[in-house]
C-alpha cells in the first residue's frame, strides 16, 4: 500500500460524494433538518434533546451512558428533557433571564448536562469552565463575563473567589453541603422541588448560547461567543465527518471545559439522536480500552496525546480488548502524526481522521472524510460550505506549497459572533473577508491542507491551548520572581512542554527547592496543565524596546536556533 495516501473504505457512509456535495452545496439546504424550519421556534437545547424525547422512537432511547470509577448511570432523552426542565425552572426562580452568563465549574457528570441544558433552555449563555482550573483561572472567566450564577460542587468551592466578582449572585452547589448563607443554592433540594415542565425560552439564531474562554499570545484569555446559529454546521459535520448513525455509540475524550467538549462532547451527538458515552475520572491507555469495549463504542472522537500514549502502551495491549464494535476514529486539537496513523492502520485495523477547527471557529472546517482518501500529515480538505485558503501577512491568497496563514472565508454558520466585551480583538481576526487562523499551513495542488505550527506565541501542551502571558503573569505574582518569559518547546508526547524563564529578584537565590515552588506557586494558582514543567533562571528576559517579551528569541536560544532579527531587541 502507498503510505502517502490511504484510500476511503467501503462503506456506508453519509456524505458518499463530497466533490459532488461541494459543487452544489448551500447551508440553506441544512436548515431542514431543524425543528425551527418548520414552527419558527428556536433553541439549540430543543433540537439537541427536546426534539428526541418528543418523538415516541427515541424517547425511551438512551442518550447518555455515564461511567466514573465511583458512578455508573444512563440517561434516556426523555429524562435528560425533564432534568433540564427542573433546572431551567430553578434558574427561573433565582431571576436568570434570557442573555444572562451562567458559568458550570465542575467535573462531568449527568447534572453537569441537566444544568447546561437548562441554561440554554431559559436562553442564557452556558460558560464552562475546565475543572482542573484554580483560583485565578476561575476569576479571571467570572469577572470579564459578569456571571451573574455559578454551578459547582463542594470540592472545587474553594477555588472560587469569595471576593472581587460583583456580578455573582448565586451559587448552586451540587452535591452534599452544609453551606447556609443565602448566596448559594443547593442543587438536589431545588430540583426535587422544581417542576419538570418548563416552556422554553424561544430566541433567534443570532442569540447567544455559549462563552469559551480560550488562550491567545497576548492579554488574558478571551471569551469566544457563540450563537445558536452554530447548530446548522455542528448537525452537518456530526453527519458528514462523525458520520452518526441511528444506532452508533459515539464517544468523545474532549472536557466541556473546551470547545471540542461542547460541540462534540455534547451538541453534534445529540443533534444526530445518537448514544453519548461520557467517562468521567483519569485516563490511562488500559482505561481507555476498556471504555471502547464495555460500552461498544462505534465512532471515537480523540485526541493525538491520547493515540500517543496508547501507541507508547504497546501494540499488544489492543490485542487484549475487544475493539469489534469501532468503526471510525477522529482525532482533533494537535498534529496527528503519521506514525500514529500507521499505528492505527495496525493496531486498530482502522484509519485515525483528522480534523481542523479552533475554539473561535465553533465546529470543524477542514478534515478528513470516511468517503476520501487520507494523506498521512495532512489535515484534510474544507468541508462542503467552508472555503479555506493560505494567506500572506496582507490577506492575499498565495499559491499551493507555499507557507502562509490559514484562512477561512467569512460567513460558516458556526463562526464566533464576538469577543466578549473586545469588539477591536474581535475585528483583529479578520483581513480582506477572510478569518485568519494564526496557524501556519500549506495547501497541497488537491486541495489538502498541511498545518505547519503556531504563527504566533500560544502554546497547544497535551491538546490543550494556554496562553503565556497567563502563565507569565502568574509567575511574577510570587515574590522570588521579578520576570517572566514563557514558551512551548518540542515534546514528543505532549505535543509541547511549557517552559518558563525567570529572573529572581533580589534577596532569592536559586535553589531546586526554591524552583519547585514557584512551579507549585502556578499549579495550585492557575491550573495543573498550565505549570511549567520546565524552570530556568536568567539574569534578564530578552524585550523589545517597546517592552514585550521576545519569546521568539527565547525559543530559539532553547532550541539552539539562529536568532533571526534581533533589530528591536532592548538594550
Ligand atoms: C478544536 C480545538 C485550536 C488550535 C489550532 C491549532 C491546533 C487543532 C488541529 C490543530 C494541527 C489539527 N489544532 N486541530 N493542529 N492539526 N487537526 O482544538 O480548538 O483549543 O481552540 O485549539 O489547535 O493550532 O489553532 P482550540
Amino acid at each position: 500500500m502507498d503510505m502517502q495516501k490511504i484510500p476511503a473504505r467501503e462503506g456506508n457512509h453519509n456524505l458518499k460524494d463530497y466533490q459532488k456535495m461541494r459543487e452544489s452545496f448551500s447551508w440553506d439546504d441544512m436548515k431542514k433538518n431543524f425543528s425551527w424550519s418548520e414552527t419558527g421556534k428556536v433553541n439549540i437545547a430543543y433540537e439537541t434533546i427536546d426534539r428526541h424525547a418528543d418523538n415516541p422512537d427515541t424517547k425511551d432511547k438512551v442518550a447518555l451512558i455515564y461511567s466514573a470509577p465511583d458512578r455508573e448511570e444512563t440517561r434516556t432523552f426523555d429524562e435528560l428533557r425533564k432534568e433540564s426542565n427542573q433546572f431551567a425552572n430553578v434558574l427561573k426562580k433565582y431571576g436568570v433571564k434570557k442573555g444572562d452568563r451562567v458559568f458550570l465549574f465542575m467535573p462531568r457528570s449527568p447534572e453537569f448536562y441537566a444544568a447546561f441544558f437548562g441554561i440554554l433552555k431559559i436562553g442564557a449563555i452556558a460558560g464552562p469552565l475546565f475543572e482542573a482550573f484554580m483560583e485565578q483561572a476561575v476569576r479571571d472567566r467570572l469577572q470579564d463575563s459578569q456571571a451573574s450564577v455559578l454551578v459547582t460542587t463542594p470540592e472545587l468551592l474553594p477555588r472560587v473567589p469569595q471576593d472581587d466578582l460583583p456580578d455573582l449572585q448565586k451559587i448552586v452547589l451540587v452535591g452534599e453541603n452544609d453551606e447556609k448563607d443565602e448566596k448559594y443554592i443547593d442543587y438536589q433540594r431545588e430540583m426535587e422541588a422544581a417542576s419538570d415542565q418548563f416552556d422554553i425560552e424561544w430566541v433567534d439564531l443570532e442569540d447567544g448560547m455559549l462563552l469559551h474562554y480560550t488562550s491567545g499570545s497576548t492579554g488574558k484569555p478571551k471569551g469566544v461567543y457563540h450563537v445558536h446559529n452554530n447548530m446548522i454546521q455542528l448537525y452537518a459535520t456530526a453527519d458528514w465527518v462523525l458520520d452518526l448513525k441511528d444506532d452508533d455509540i459515539y464517544w468523545c475524550t474532549a472536557d466541556p471545559g473546551w470547545v471540542t467538549g461542547t460541540s462534540y462532547g455534547i451538541f453534534g451527538p445529540w443533534l444526530k439522536g445518537v448514544t453519548n458515552v461520557i467517562r468521567g475520572g483519569r485516563f490511562t491507555p488500559e482505561s481507555w480500552y476498556e471504555t471502547l469495549q464495555d460500552n461498544k463504542v462505534t465512532v471515537w472522537y480523540t485526541a493525538p496525546t491520547a493515540l500517543r500514549k496508547m501507541v507508547s502502551a504497546g501494540e499488544n495491549l489492543p490485542e487484549k480488548y475487544d475493539l469489534s464494535s469501532l468503526r471510525h476514529v477522529l482525532s482533533v486539537g494537535e498534529p496527528l502524526n503519521p506514525e500514529v496513523i500507521t499505528w492505527g492502520l495496525k493496531a486498530l485495523n482502522l484509519r485515525i481522521h483528522d480534523t481542523w477547527w479552533m475554539t473561535e471557529t465553533g465546529a470543524m472546517l477542514i478534515v478528513n472524510l470516511p468517503s476520501e482518501e487520507i494523506r498521512p500529515g495532512s489535515m484534510g480538505q474544507p468541508i462542503p460550505g467552508v472555503e479555506a485558503t493560505i494567506v500572506d501577512n496582507e490577506g492575499n491568497e498565495i499559491p499551493p506549497n507555499q507557507m502562509g496563514n490559514l484562512a477561512i472565508k467569512t460567513g460558516w454558520p458556526s463562526m464566533m459572533r464576538a469577543i466578549w466585551n473586545n469588539p477591536s480583538k474581535y475585528e483583529s481576526y479578520f483581513v480582506n473577508g477572510w478569518y485568519v487562523s494564526g496557524d501556519s499551513a500549506y495547501r497541497d495542488e488537491d486541495g489538502y491542507f498541511w498545518f505547519q505550527g503556531r504563527l504566533d506565541d500560544v502554546i497547544n501542551t497535551s491538546g490543550e491551548r494556554v496562553g503565556p502571558f497567563e502563565v507569565e503573569s502568574k509567575l511574577i505574582e510570587h515574590p522570588a520572581v521579578m520576570e517572566a518569559g514563557v514558551i512551548g518547546k518540542p515534546d514528543p508526547e505532549r505535543g509541547e512542554i511549557i517552559k518558563a524563564f525567570i529572573t529572581l529578584n533580589e534577596g532569592y537565590e536559586e535553589s531546586p527547592e526554591l524552583l519547585e515552588e514557584i512551579r507549585q506557586f502556578v499549579k495550585t494558582g492557575l491550573s495543573a496543565h498550565a505549570a511549567p514543567r520546565e524552570l530556568e533562571v536568567k539574569d534578564a528576559i530578552p524585550k523589545t524596546r517597546s517592552g514585550k517579551i521576545m519569546r521568539r528569541l527565547l525559543k530559539s536560544w532553547e532550541l539552539g536556533l539562529p536568532t533571526g532579527d534581533t533589530s528591536t531587541l532592548e538594550e
